[in-house]
């Protein structure tokens, strides 16, 4: 603000729209899949067209009644999650959600996790070319699978054919969603970008537990876990740092982001959208708030984009 004249910055006039590879998102700010059911769930909260782009919670192919009780245990600055990828199902979702929900968001991205490397492709197959369909992340780094973390997201070979399996099955943009449980992050991003993907998100959520000593019981039904929420945003952008220097595609920021100051350091270290997640549970119209307090902080700083943002960071 200019104190002499009192004169609030013009915050209409800071454009928000960044590009996602192939996807042109109205703002930076997209939903974190398995923050915001599949859509619908939000429309209380907020108009999905106000989100940079609309990400659904992990569909597979075969329903899924997911993990054992409890699945949900919040920590200092986080919550630790075993949530386990309940749901009805890809046909299920095609035949009954997809129908309401096309055309709500003004970007739809389906995230998608197979069994198998070869699931991802048949089912990103069955998504090609759906009205409302904009496109696909894929969730290989759910860390709450039998026998922890998928190991598809773990190695650079497996996620390089996985990823080109995908990129023949469908036209759709394709986003690769990655696990911070891996020594040398960077190296799988390298493999998704060689095997076709338009863009990285990162990070899901870091392995951890909770134990109650009293009881000696261990606080998730499953014991291990994934860790979210602002305790993990150190890590998540030292990571969006590392991958941005490694990678010619966008990166998706993912990790702790509450504020607008979250947001636009995520794009200073070098993503170009973020994903908002665990927020959600405390504040669910978080989307449209962030959207006001980005144009607002960039106007304050009389800057007119935030695609100026992008990769600011200056080092030495
Ligand atoms: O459903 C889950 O347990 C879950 C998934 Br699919 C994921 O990708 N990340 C996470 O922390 N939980």
């Amino acid at each position: 603000m200019n104190p002499a004249t009192s004169e609030q910055p013009a915050t209409d006039t800071v454009d928000l729209s960044v590009q996602v590879g192939p996807l042109h998102l109205s703002n930076p700010l997209m939903t974190a899949s398995g923050t915001a059911g599949l859509g619908l769930e939000m429309e209380p909260f907020f108009d999905l067209a106000e989100a940079g782009a609309i990400v659904v919670k992990t569909l597979t192919k075969a329903p899924r009644h997911g993990n054992p009780m409890p699945r949900l245990v919040e920590t200092p600055s986080g919550l630790l999650n075993s949530i386990g990828l309940p749901n009805k199902g890809i046909d299920h979702f095609i035949e009954q959600v997809l129908p309401r929900l096309a055309g709500h968001a003004s970007c739809l991205v389906i995230n998608i996790a197979g069994t198998c490397t070869g699931e991802f492709g048949e089912l990103a197959s069955k998504l090609d070319g759906l009205p409302g369909v904009d496109g696909l992340e894929l969730n290989i780094s759910c860390p709450n699978v039998e026998g922890g973390d998928l190991p598809f997201g773990r190695d650079p070979d497996v996620v390089h054919r996985l990823v080109g399996d995908v990129r023949s099955a469908t036209a759709l943009p394709i986003i690769t969603k990655l696990t911070p449980n891996v020594s040398d992050i960077a190296a799988v991003a390298k493999a998704a970008e060689d095997g076709g993907s338009d863009a990285v998100s990162l990070i899901n959520t870091l392995l951890g537990m909770a134990v109650d000593w009293r009881t000696g019981r261990p606080g998730l039904g499953t014991v291990v876990g994934g860790l979210s929420g602002p305790a993990i945003k150190p890590v998540a952008l030292r990571m969006v740092w590392e991958v941005s220097r490694s990678v010619a595609i966008p990166v998706v920021g993912i990790g702790g982001i509450t504020s607008a100051d979250d947001v636009l350091e995520f794009l200073c270290a070098g993503a170009t959208a973020v994903q908002v997640g665990t927020t959600h549970y405390r504040t669910p119209d978080a989307i449209p708030r962030l959207a006001a307090e980005l144009s607002r902080l960039l106007a304050e700083e009389g800057r007119t984009s935030a695609r100026d943002v992008i990769g600011s960071m200056r080092t030495g």
